[in-house]
This record gives structure tokens, C-alpha cells and sequence, in this order.
């Protein structure tokens, strides 16, 4: 499925935007969660005004410079809303190489492994410091956070993904004190 399509829909909810802003959200807030490269996100955007799910019209920007400001057509409205009530099945666990390399944990040693395992929490802990400044920034708004704030959608992937830092970095300190604990070494 081309989620990317959705996901630039999505971003035109609201209103017109240049395939500019398109790209700059995908390097801010978005692209945090979601990312799409620059190479991706034209063609997309041919695809979908092919389609007839989103028009542009050209403005002038200074003497000459043309750029093309998207806007769903009713089409888009539909499709987004169309996959946005639709009830997925979950998809499959995302691919994390640590896990992987947890999994074949027996081929080293109980140094290698605490230094494996303290270098993931040290970069898991920093990761989880940066979504706590986000959502002290997101909270210090005056309007309490509600259904209808216009920063809920930010406030659920944000919060989600703290749980799991979270969750990842108490996994990580458990796994570590095992490594470290003092028991007869492998034979
Ligand atoms: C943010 C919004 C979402 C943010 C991070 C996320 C750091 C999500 C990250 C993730 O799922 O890993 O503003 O800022």
C-alpha cells in the first residue's frame, strides 16, 4: 500500500500547501514518526494529481520563479476519509536490528554483550530525553489536551512513543544487570 499517499492527503486536509511545505513537514513533526525522502514525495504528488485526488494552481513567486499550491479535489477529501475509518489488521512487528542481534546474544561474550547493551541504552536513553522535551513543549500551551485540541493527533503519536522508550529503557537496565549479574561464567 502507498501510505505516503495518505500521508500527504493528509497533510492537505486543511488547506493548500507547496510541494515545498509538503517536504518541509516531513523534515519537522511528521518526519519524526513517518519519513519520506524528498525523491519520494514529488512523484507522489504527480501520481496523485493524475489521479485526480489533489489540483494545484501556479502562482508567481517574485519575477519569475512558478510554484504549484496543492488542494485536495473532493475526490482526496473522500479517499482520506475513506482510509482514515477503514479497520486495518496489525501490521508486522517492525524490523529492529538490536533485536536481532539479541537473539544471537550466545556468540559473545558476557563483556561484549554488557558493552552491546549499555551503548543501546545510553543512545535509547538520550532518544527518550529528546521525546520528553517534545512533550513538555507540546504541553506548555495554556489549552488543556483534549479530543479537540488542534495538537491531539501530535499528543497520541507522542505519547505513544514515550511508552516505548520508556518500555525499551527499563528492558535495556533489566537486561544489563542480568549480563552483569555475577553468576558462574559459560563453560
Ligand atoms: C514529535 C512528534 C512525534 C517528536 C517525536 C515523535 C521528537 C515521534 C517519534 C517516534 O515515534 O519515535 O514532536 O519529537
Amino acid at each position: 500500500m502507498r501510505v505516503l499517499k495518505y500521508a500527504i492527503l493528509g497533510l492537505l486536509r486543511k488547506g493548500e500547501l507547496s510541494g515545498y511545505d509538503i517536504t518541509s513537514y516531513f523534515k519537522a513533526e511528521l518526519g519524526q514518526f513517518w519519513s519520506a525522502k524528498h525523491s519520494q514525495i514529488y512523484p507522489e504528488l504527480k501520481k496523485l494529481t493524475d489521479e485526480g485526488f489533489i489540483t494545484f494552481r501556479t502562482t508567481i513567486q517574485g519575477t519569475k520563479l512558478e510554484k504549484k499550491m496543492y488542494t485536495l479535489t473532493d475526490s482526496g477529501k473522500q479517499e482520506l476519509h475513506a482510509w482514515l475509518t477503514r479497520h486495518h489488521p496489525i501490521p508486522e512487528t517492525v524490523k529492529d536490528e538490536f533485536m536481532l542481534k539479541a537473539y544471537f546474544i550466545s556468540s559473545l561474550s558476557r563483556q561484549e554483550a554488557a558493552d552491546l547493551f549499555t551503548d543501546q541504552l545510553l543512545k535509547r536513553k538520550e532518544k527518550l530525553a529528546d521525546l520528553q522535551r517534545s512533550y513538555e513543549k507540546l504541553m506548555a500551551s495554556a489549552e488543556p489536551m483534549s479530543f479537540s485540541s488542534p495538537d491531539f493527533g501530535h499528543y497520541l503519536v507522542l505519547t505513544k512513543a514515550l511508552e516505548r522508550e520508556k518500555t525499551y529503557v527499563s528492558w535495556l537496565e533489566h537486561i544489563s544487570a542480568m549480563i552483569q549479574e555475577d553468576t558462574q561464567e559459560r563453560p
